[in-house]
């Protein structure tokens, strides 16, 4: 794909991904303005997919380096688990859901399955909005209720990878003809101001947040699921938990998944599976590194590891080093000396109570209107409004 800088860069995919009843190219979103800042409007048709890019190849490598740079320089080391999902990471990801020791993609399931036409009713939204989407697949629950009731008309994915995205938004088109499918390229720690239909808040609406009603088929949902929240430190929760409130007007709403805490052996066990998976993903951030930065990681010299953090209420991934090694990063001009048994940490993955979640939105902004838990209790659903 094209990268463009700085900003967002659109295109609209109408010739190849055109649905069936749009006929490709008379999106009047391409019209639109670059920010997406022109509102809602009534009259959106049913095309192809367009694409916003906030996060262009340059753009998204210089952070890359960025990160790699600082992780391997502070002691103790430590990578942001967002680069783990090149192609082959997320093939491994898709293979972790299915692994018999990661309970949580089934627990959502089983709680949306069950709920979905419930959180439609609460939130009966024209636009659902899936941030993290990957490969959307719990998304269709949600789709399938909205359009159930009848109010669906558009589904904005909103992921770092393009590819994914683009793989993503084009079986949706096909599934739900009529639906416009805008995939939102970005990161979605830095950009949410930019979702379709988002309020022109640095003008207009910074004393009154969610002030402005969401008219009928303006309403959005905004689904964040999976339990990527819980990649999120506290503080960094806190921010964007507040950066999604603040693109929230009355009527739309928050669907976050989460993860719950549990016997400390099930928990160590999903991060940790007897086929070896999760190391494999886990070991994946090194080759992205490798690859993209010119690196030498050698991946049969560092081990999987996954420990439960009470303290803190998280598991933590790591690698940790088997051996005296030394690596160079070419692209960062950069040699990393390890010890053998020095561990780098590559994730939290952060478990709640469903106390502590509603406490959490509260405290940015969000009050709880509805959570749900699977049968065991293993994992929550929460929607949530602006307060
Ligand atoms: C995609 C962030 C929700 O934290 O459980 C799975 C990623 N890491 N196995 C999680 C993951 C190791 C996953 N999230």
């Amino acid at each position: 794909m094209t990268s463009r800088t700085p900003a967002t860069a659109r295109e609209t995919l109408g010739s190849t991904f055109a649905g069936a009843a749009g006929g490709g190219s008379g999106d009047p979103d391409k019209a639109r303005d670059s920010n997406g800042s022109s509102g809602s409007s009534g009259t959106e048709g049913p095309t192809g997919i367009t694409v916003d890019r906030h996060l262009a190849a340059a753009e998204r490598h210089a952070s890359l380096a960025a990160d790699v740079r600082a992780g391997l320089t502070s002691q103790p080391r430590e990578l942001p688990p967002k680069w783990f999902y090149d192609a082959t990471g997320g093939l491994l990801f898709d293979r972790i859901t299915r692994l018999p020791e990661y309970y949580p993609t089934r627990r959502e399931h089983a709680v949306l399955t069950a709920h979905a036409d419930e959180i439609a009713a609460a939130c009966p939204a024209a636009t659902l909005v899936e941030l993290g989407s990957g490969t959307s697949e719990k998304t269709r629950l949600l789709l399938d209720a909205l359009r159930r009731l009848g109010t669906l008309r558009r589904f904005v994915p909103f992921d770092v990878d393009e590819a994914t995205l683009l793989q993503a938004g084009a079986d949706i088109l096909r599934a739900y003809p009529g639906v416009a499918v805008r995939a939102v390229v970005g990161d979605f720690e830095r950009h949410l101001g930019s979702l379709p239909g988002a309020p022109a808040r640095a003008s207009a609406a910074s004393a009154s947040p969610g002030a402005q009603p969401a008219v009928g088929g303006d309403r959005r949902l905004v689904a964040f699921l999976g339990g990527t929240i819980g990649n999120l430190q506290p503080a960094a929760r806190a921010a964007f938990l507040r950066a999604v409130r603040d693109q929230l007007r009355d009527g739309d709403a928050l669907l976050l998944g989460a993860d719950l805490v549990k016997d400390t052996g099930r928990l160590v066990a999903a991060y940790d599976d007897s086929a070896g998976v999760t190391a494999a993903f886990n070991r994946n951030v090194l080759s992205v590194i490798n690859r993209e930065l010119d690196a030498d990681f050698d991946l049969r010299g560092f081990a999987h590891v996954a420990a439960w953090n009470a303290e803190k209420s998280w598991i933590e991934m790591r690698l940790r080093s088997v051996r005296d090694q030394e690596v160079t990063v070419r692209a960062l001009d950069l040699v990393a000396r390890f010890e053998d048994g020095e561990q780098m940490r590559t994730e939290i993955s952060a478990k709640f109570t469903l106390d502590g979640l509603r406490a959490e939105l509260a405290a940015s902004g969000l009050a709880t209107s509805r959570q749900w838990t699977d049968p065991d209790r293993d994992f929550s659903v929460t929607l949530a409004v602006p307060d």
